[in-house]
C-alpha cells in the first residue's frame, strides 16, 4: 500500500538515511508505516508526542564479540547481538536467532516486529531481539555448548528477569536455551526465569515447544470462520521443517486438512498422500538431518532441490514457515494462479511487499506474522508468569490460554481492520491494535 501522508513519508525518508543497508529493517518499518495513515490522522496527539520519532530508534543496540573454540582445537569468533528495541509495556521479550545471515538489520526488524507483535499477545512485554552469525549446522554438542556459554558470558550482564528475557527463534532450540541457562545460573547465580522455551524439568512450560505452529493454526482457524470457511479438507502447504513448521503440520491436520508439503533450506518434498509428521520429527528432531531423508521412508514422496518450488505445488492455504522474504511477487502469483484462496504466516515477514500486493489483488485472505505467529512469544509469557509464581499449569491450561490468547489477536485485528475503514485487512489491523497500545503507553511516560 503506497503511503501518502507527508509527516510519515518524510519520517520514512529519514529512518531509511539513518538505517541505509538495512533493507530487512526499512522493508518492516515501511509495511508498517503504509497501515499507519488512518491512525496518524485521527491521533495528533500521538504525533506531537514524538511516539514515531521514537518507535523507529531501538532503546538500545548491543553488539559483541563471541570467541569459542571448535572439537579441533580451533579459535572462532562470531559477532553477537541484543537489540532491546521498546520497553513501553513491558520487559524485553523476544528470541535469539544463530544464523550464518545475521546482521544487525536482521535483528533490528525482528525487535521492531517483536514490539508490535508482543503487545498484540494481551500480556505485559516488550520488545526485543537478539542472535549470532554463528551457524549451527554440523556442529558437534561440545561445540554448540562451548558457543552457547560464550554467548551468554557477555549477555548475561544485560538480562534479567524483570529486564529482558530472550528466548529461542531460528537455530535456537530447547538444547542451545539449556546451555544458555546453565551458563546464566552459574555466572548471575541466581536461578530465575530468565529465559523462556526452557526444559520441561528446570522451568519450562507445557505446550511452549508446540505455542508457535499450534497458534498459527489457532489464529488461521478463527480467520477462515470470519471468512466461511475451515481448514477441513484443504490442501495445505508448509514450508520449513522446524520448530514452527511442525506444531503447524501437526495442528493444520488435527483440524482436517491435508499437509502435502514440507522444506528446508536446500529443497522440499510432496506428499500427496498426506506428510508422515512422525518420520519428519524423526528426521528433523532426533537425528537433526536433511528433509530430503523423507523419500527413503516414505516411497511415494518426492524430493525436489531448491526451496522455492514448494510454492508451485497447487493449494488451498499456505502457511510459510521458514524465513522472511521467503515468498516474493512471483511465488505469490503461481500461489494465487494455482487456487491458493489462504496465506497465513509462521515465519517472521515471510513474504515480499510484491507477494503481499499479489495477495490483495487476488482476494486471498492473509494472516500477518506478528498476529499469527505470536503464540509462541504469548506462551513464553505464560512461561514467565510460571515462574514468578513458582508453579506450573497443565498442558491442558496452557493450550486453553494459548487458544484464547489467539483468538483474541483475531478479535483485536478484525476489529481495527473496521474501525480504521479497512475491513478485512488483517495486516492493518495487526499493526494498528498492536501500535495503539504502545504508543499510549510511549506518551503516558512522557519524552524517554
Ligand atoms: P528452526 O530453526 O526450528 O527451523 C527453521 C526452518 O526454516 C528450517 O527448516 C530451516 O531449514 C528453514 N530455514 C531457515 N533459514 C532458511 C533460509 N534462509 N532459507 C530457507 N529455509 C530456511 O526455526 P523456527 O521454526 O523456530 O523458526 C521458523 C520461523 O518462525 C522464523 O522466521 C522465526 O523467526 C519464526 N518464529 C519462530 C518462533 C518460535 O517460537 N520458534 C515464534 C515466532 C516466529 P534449514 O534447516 O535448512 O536451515
Ligand atoms: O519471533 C518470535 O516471536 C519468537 N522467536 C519467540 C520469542 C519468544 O520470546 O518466545
Amino acid at each position: 500500500m503506497a503511503i501518502k501522508n507527508a509527516y510519515l513519508l518524510d519520517l520514512l525518508e529519514r529512518t531509511k538515511q539513518r538505517n541505509a543497508n538495512e533493507p530487512e529493517f526499512i522493508q518492516a518499518v515501511t509495511e508498517v508505516f503504509s497501515t499507519l495513515e488512518p491512525v496518524i490522522e485521527q491521533r495528533q496527539d500521538l504525533v506531537d508526542a514524538g511516539v514515531l520519532e521514537r518507535i523507529v530508534e531501538p532503546e538500545r543496540q548491543i553488539i559483541f564479540r563471541v570467541p569459542w573454540v571448535d572439537d579441533k582445537g580451533v579459535f572462532h569468533v562470531n559477532r553477537g547481538f541484543r537489540v532491546q528495541y521498546n520497553s513501553a509495556i513491558g520487559p524485553y521479550k523476544g528470541g535469539i536467532r544463530l544464523h550464518p545471515s545475521v546482521y544487525l538489520g536482521i535483528i533490528k526488524f525482528l525487535g521492531f516486529e517483536q514490539v508490535f507483535k508482543n503487545s498484540l499477545t494481551t500480556l505485559p512485554m516488550g520488545g526485543a531481539k537478539g542472535g549470532s552469525d554463528f551457524d549451527p549446522k554440523g556442529k558437534s554438542d561440545g561445540e554448540i555448548m562451548r558457543f552457547c556459554q560464550s554467548f551468554m558470558t557477555e549477555l548475561y550482564r544485560h538480562i534479567g528477569a524483570d529486564l529482558d528475557v530472550p528466548a529461542g527463534d531460528i537455530g535456537t532450540g530447547a538444547r542451545e536455551i539449556g546451555y544458555m541457562f546453565g551458563q546464566y545460573k552459574r555466572i548471575a547465580n541466581e536461578f530465575v526465569g530468565v529465559l523462556t522455551g526452557k526444559g520441561l524439568v528446570y522451568g519450562g512450560s507445557l505446550a511452549r515447544k508446540e505455542a508457535t505452529g499450534y497458534g498459527l493454526c489457532y489464529f488461521t482457524h478463527e480467520m477462515l470462520q470470519a471468512n466461511g470457511m475451515s481448514f477441513d479438507g484443504k490442501t495445505v502447504l508448509v514450508s520449513g521443517s522446524g520448530n514452527v513448521a511442525i506444531y503447524a503440520c501437526e495442528k493444520a491436520t488435527e483440524y482436517g486438512a491435508k499437509v502435502v508439503a514440507m522444506s528446508d533450506s536446500n529443497g522440499y518434498v510432496y506428499d500427496k498422500d498426506g506428510i508422515d509428521l512422525d518420520v519428519v520429527k524423526q528426521i528433523k528432531e532426533v537425528e537433526r538431518k536433511r528433509i530430503s531423508e523423507y523419500v527413503k521412508y516414505r516411497k511415494n514422496a518426492e524430493y525436489h532441490e531448491g526451496c522455492k518450488g514448494i510454492w508451485t505445488i497447487p493449494c488451498d492455504i499456505a502457511l510459510p514457515c521458514a524465513t522472511q522474504n521467503e515468498i516474493d511477487g512471483e511465488s505469490a502469483k503461481i500461489l494465487a494462479k494455482n487456487g491458493c484462496k489462504v496465506v497465513s504466516e509462521g515465519a517472521n515477514m515471510p513474504s515480499t511487499p510484491e507477494a503481499i500486493d499479489t495477495y490483495f489483488e487476488a482476494g486471498m485472505l492473509y494472516g500477518p506474522a506478528k498476529a499469527a505467529n505470536a503464540g509462541g512469544v504469548a506462551t513464553s509469557g505464560l512461561e514467565m508468569s510460571q515462574n514468578s509464581m513458582r508453579y506450573s499449569w497443565s498442558f491442558e491450561e496452557v493450550d486453553a490460554k494459548l487458544h484464547d490468547i489467539m483468538k483474541s489477536i483475531f478479535k483485536a485485528c478484525d476489529e481495527a481492520s473496521k474501525k480504521y475503514g479497512m475491513p478485512g485487512n488483517y495486516m492493518a489491523g495487526a499493526n494498528i491494535a498492536g501500535f495503539i497500545k504502545v504508543a499510549e503507553a510511549m506518551k503516558a511516560h512522557g519524552n524517554v
